[in-house]
């Protein structure tokens, strides 16, 4: 298995040392807006925990998760009035990760559009 790097875009943007448009933070996560949105309203969720990627996150960390993603899911879908969320996740570089920190897209979609920025 990969190891986890501390220097990774999004471990710096939970220290602090780069800027983010945060929306939500608590002792577990940080939520922020996609830099790259593949449609209009996409939410990243970071967890805080030092994992690399869903393969090697501890249980108790992704259990205590689920929730903040369904309460980001029905947040964005509301503030975006989408009329669905897709949910995105990536593990290592050959299934299209490219920032090797445990992160959920929240993706709004809607209807009659394959995307929509
Ligand atoms: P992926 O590793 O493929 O699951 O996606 C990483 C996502 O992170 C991608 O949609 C673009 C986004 N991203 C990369 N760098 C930054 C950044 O500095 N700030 C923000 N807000 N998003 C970023």
């Amino acid at each position: 298995m990969q190891t986890y790097e501390p220097d990774n875009i999004f471990a710096k943007i939970l220290r602090g040392e780069i800027p983010s448009h945060k929306v939500f933070e608590d002792d577990q996560a940080l939520v922020m807006m996609d830099i790259f949105p593949q449609s209009r309203g996409h939410t990243l969720i970071i967890p805080k925990a030092a994992s690399r990627n869903l393969l090697d996150a501890g249980p108790a960390a992704l259990s205590a998760l689920m929730p903040l993603v369904q309460r980001v899911a029905k947040a964005v879908k509301a503030a975006t009035n989408a009329d669905g969320i897709r949910l995105a996740q990536f593990n290592e570089e050959a299934a299209g990760q490219t920032v090797f920190h445990l992160h959920f897209h929240v993706i709004p979609a809607y209807a009659g559009k394959d995307l929509e920025r």
